[in-house]
């Protein structure tokens, strides 16, 4: 075979060796990276450390950084010795920081940290924005417009699974509508290419939701599918083996989704899994190799428009209690009148809730990911954030701090301290940021500039060269157990 030639002749042991290390720099220096960051997240969302300190009362609360806004570097480590991190970040061993941030701060320690926040916040005006870099970000939009291709791999309308494989011949609904709208408009979009030679990308087309519905498969033969599924095209085409799978990627939305590559490892390990179920904490899911899809559901028409001012209540919540979050938010909420936490079935629309209301809680369930931020952002209403571990959508690009509250679920008790500490003005800005963020949340069959469709392509095209590398021998047979 012509790559085990390239391995044995072209490069000695010792060179191949190098190489390998050098390719091995690239997850860990991601994954260390990664630790970073969810250990800047945590530490900057939870307000624990603030209500013991007798200058907080002068602080203007400040929204909490999205999972990946960086903090400003000189200032950075000051922070990660005095914030403390929340319990379950001591499940990763590996990062010994937090251990040490385990001792309580001195309070002079904390003044002087809230000073240097306060100091930063008047020097950061882009943070008030929505995009991270709007300039950047349109410029490569323009490229990836121009120049991503995708290749799908190709099926027959009579192929026995053209229900799992082939786009529905429907307008999607529901809940997990982001995985079909996304396959309908991609097939018909300029990104796909017929030639293989000139894809950036390859589209693994099966839909985790349908296959989970078919009666064939079911949820307990997903993992079974998955598996034949890539044996099957790794036989018949040869674009697989090149990689072991990094430039192929599937969308799914459904959670189910987050266990069905347990037979297919290298699916997991190297293609780029576009997901709703995007939870940096588990292990199905690797954070910047992965991309996560925001869970929508879909609605029709221009979004209504209710004035900051006419929003009386201050936040609300209704949904099922199926988690420990969700008991917790009930468990201190419920007789409260200005959050508002429903449980079980609503007496009055909700469209109307969120239309009267200024923040609407987005709360993980058994997973992080709801359809709750779309209809949040859908219905002008300033999104709450309290799921842990959660890779917000198109956070490479978004600017979350700029349109939405993100609160750790320790700090449930503070819920309505940190909400009623944003003064009216931060609360225009916020909600004037969700009238420009949400065109980036919804589905079109025909595409609009900018909407899900574009972003998600763009989040594919920023992950185009992930691991265009040529050792795919070492792929097959090491998997990358890094990640
Ligand atoms: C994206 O590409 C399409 C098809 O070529 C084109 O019609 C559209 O104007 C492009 N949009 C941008 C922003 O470049
Ligand atoms: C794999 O290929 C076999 C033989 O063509 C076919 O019967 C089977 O349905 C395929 N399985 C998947 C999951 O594509
Ligand atoms: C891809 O690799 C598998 C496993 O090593 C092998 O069985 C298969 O024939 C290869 N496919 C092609 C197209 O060479
Ligand atoms: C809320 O009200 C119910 C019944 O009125 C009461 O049993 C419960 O203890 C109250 N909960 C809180 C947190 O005040
Ligand atoms: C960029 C920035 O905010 N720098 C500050 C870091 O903290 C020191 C005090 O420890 C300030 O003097 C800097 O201005």
């Amino acid at each position: 075979m012509a790559r085990s030639i390239f391995l044995h002749n072209s490069f000695s042991p010792r060179r191949l060796s190098d190489s390998f290390r050098g390719f091995f720099f690239i997850p860990i220096s991601l994954a260390f990276m990664t630790s970073l960051f969810i250990f800047f997240y945590i530490s900057s969302t939870s307000k624990l450390l603030n209500i013991n300190d007798p200058h907080h009362t002068d602080l203007p609360i400040k929204p909490p950084l999205g999972s990946s806004i960086i903090p400003s570097p000189t200032n950075s480590t000051t922070q990660i010795s005095l914030r403390r991190p929340t319990k379950s970040f001591y499940y990763s061993d590996s990062l010994k920081v937090a251990k040490e941030a385990e001792t309580p701060p001195l309070l002079k320690d904390v003044a002087e940290a809230a000073k240097i926040r306060l100091a930063s916040n008047g020097n950061h005006v882009k943070e008030e924005e929505v995009f991270h870099d709007r300039d950047v970000f349109q410029e490569d939009y323009k490229e990836m417009n121009r120049s991503l291709k995708i290749y799908v791999y190709p099926h027959r309308r009579d192929d026995p699974f053209a229900n799992v494989l082939l786009p529905v011949d429907y307008e999607p609904g529901g809940n997990y509508a982001s995985e079909s709208y996304f396959k309908k408009v991609l097939m018909k979009s300029h990104f796909i290419t017929k030639d293989p030679s000139e894809a950036d990308l390859f589209y693994l087309p099966f839909s985790i939701a349908s296959l989970r519905h078919d009666k064939r498969i079911g949820v307990g033969g997903i993992q079974n599918f998955i598996r034949d599924y890539i044996s099957n095209i790794s036989h018949k085409y040869p674009f697989w083996n090149r990689t072991a799978g990094a430039d192929h990627f599937y969308v799914a939305c459904h959670s189910i989704g987050k266990i069905a590559m347990e037979k297919a490892f290298e699916v997991k390990n190297n293609a780029i899994q576009v997901v709703c179920t995007s939870n940096y904490f588990v292990h199905g899911y690797v954070p910047h190799k992965d991309a996560s899809l925001p869970q929508i559901w879909p609605r029709k028409g221009d979004p209504p428009n209710v004035a900051p001012s006419k929003r009386k209540k201050l936040a609300f919540f209704a949904g099922a209690i199926n988690s420990p979050v969700r008991k917790e938010l009930l468990k201190v909420w419920r007789n409260d009148s200005d959050i508002f936490v429903h449980y079980g079935r609503l007496k009055t629309p909700y469209d109307r809730e969120l239309l009267r209301s200024k923040f609407c809680i987005h709360v993980k369930g058994f997973e992080v990911n709801t359809a709750r931020i779309g209809d949040a952002l859908y219905y002008g209403c300033v999104p709450v954030v309290i799921a842990d571990h959660y890779d917000l959508p198109f956070a490479d690009i978004l600017n979350w701090k700029s349109f939405s509250i993100v609160v750790a679920t320790i700090d449930i008790p503070l819920l309505k301290k940190i909400l009623k500490g944003i003064s009216f003005d931060e609360y225009l800005r916020l909600q004037n940021n969700v009238l420009k963020a949400r065109k980036h949340f919804q589905w079109h069959v025909s595409p609009v500039e900018y909407d899900a469709f574009y972003m998600v392509m763009y989040e594919l095209w920023l992950r185009r060269s992930y691991a265009r590398l040529p050792f795919s021998n070492f792929f097959e047979s090491h998997s990358l157990a890094l990640f």
